[in-house]
């Protein structure tokens, strides 16, 4: 019962516009797995790959998508421990070599033959997608695929950013774009993980998003007249707090963060705005010893991990969902900073 053809979103050219169209099913080689995709979060990354942002090109015409929540429906000889009708997720490392230094080690994002959904390869904006069996996202079946969706790149991402930055149950992090897609979840995981969290972001809707998640303080980066003293303010000794998650598409942030962190504390770099760049005072980063990285994705433990904490309840996506075939709309409200959480798509309409 699966179908030749489905509806999909595609992009024709760098810069766009993604267009409704009707595409063959892809038949899963022997290592992959097809999902039937039943929802999909639309991450900033889909929208950077429509612009062509980053030095990294897309393939085209490419399908975008990669927080595709769906079940499996087909799949090669050598997918023996996933089977038909399971819940799986389609995220941003679609594959990897398995073989390489780091696919060894379990970093696979960092394999350089590490294949991208909705970016080196087609993504979950169509109704069947094509994923490696060894990466597919395991979902419960008690998960709903709607809410969970989100959770298959930004929350693995920020769950990941979070224990790349060393933080402890009881100190604080800051969260740069905290009403956002990324920055709405991670501060869920940062307040299952036993922390403190500081919003920064701007605007009203954002302001609630992040009281009703329990931040201890929010800082409107637009009406605030110094960013770095308010969020130092917002920590209970003044000496800032111990991470900062860096999740907005903005270059000032990057390089503001590391005055406003703690002596010790590491600065996380998460999002990616083009063409942007790190700056940091040398004087101050060396002697108030301050780690700045960055954190990419996640493995697949991180991934099987971040799935855990939504499984048992401790993490709510605030999301709004539309037709896949509305797209664009949601790349224009993306654009215009006016997204608050996550929007998500139906594959159905
Ligand atoms: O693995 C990775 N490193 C990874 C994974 C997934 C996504 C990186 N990303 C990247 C995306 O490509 C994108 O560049 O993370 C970034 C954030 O993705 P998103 O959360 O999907 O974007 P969003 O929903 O548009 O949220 C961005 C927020 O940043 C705020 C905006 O108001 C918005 O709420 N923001 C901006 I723009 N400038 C800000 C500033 N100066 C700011 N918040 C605070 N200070
Ligand atoms: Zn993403
Ligand atoms: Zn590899």
């Amino acid at each position: 019962q699966i179908p030749t053809e489905q509806k999909a979103m595609v992009i024709e050219k760098t810069g766009g516009p993604v267009i409704y169209k009707t595409i063959p099913v892809a038949k899963p080689g022997p290592d992959e797995v097809l999902v039937k995709i039943k929802y999909s979060g639309v991450c900033h990354t889909d929208l950077h790959a429509v612009n062509g942002d980053w030095p990294l090109p897309t393939k085209l015409p490419l399908v975008g998508g990669h927080e595709g929540a769906g079940i499996v429906v087909a799949k090669g000889d050598l997918a023996t421990d996933i089977e038909i009708g399971d819940y799986a997720g389609v995220k941003w490392i679609n594959g990897s070599c398995l073989a390489c230094d780091f696919c060894q080690q379990s970093d696979e994002p960092l394999c350089s033959k590490a294949l991208l959904s909705g970016y080196t390869v087609d993504g979950s904006f169509q109704q069947y997608c094509i994923a490696k069996a060894a990466h597919v996202a395991r979902i419960p079946k008690s998960c709903d695929l709607e809410s969970i969706s989100p959770v298959l790149c930004a929350g693995i991402t920020v769950y990941k950013g979070l224990k790349e930055s060393g933080a402890r149950p009881g100190q604080t992090v800051a969260i740069v774009g905290a009403g956002g897609g990324l920055g709405s979840l991670a501060q869920q995981y940062a307040k299952a993980m036993g922390l403190r969290t500081i919003g920064i972001d701007t605007g009203e809707d954002k302001r609630q998003l992040c009281k009703d998640f329990g931040a201890d303080a929010f800082v409107d980066f637009k009406t605030s007249q110094n960013v770095v003293k308010d969020v130092q303010a917002a920590t209970a000794d003044g000496l800032g707090p111990h991470a900062v998650i860096l999740v907005a598409v903005n270059e000032k942030p990057f390089q503001q963060a590391a005055e406003y962190v703690r002596p010790r504390g590491t600065v996380i770099c998460i999002g990616l705005p083009a063409g942007a760049y790190l700056r940091a005072p040398v004087f101050e980063s060396v002697i108030r010893m301050v780690t700045i990285k960055g954190s990419y994705v996640g493995n697949r433990k991180d991934s099987a991990e971040a799935i855990d904490f939504f499984a048992r309840g401790l993490i709510k996506v605030p999301f709004k969902t539309v037709g896949l075939s509305e797209l664009q709309k949601v790349y224009d409200l993306m654009h215009d900073g006016k997204i608050t959480g996550r929007y998500v798509v139906d594959t159905s309409r």
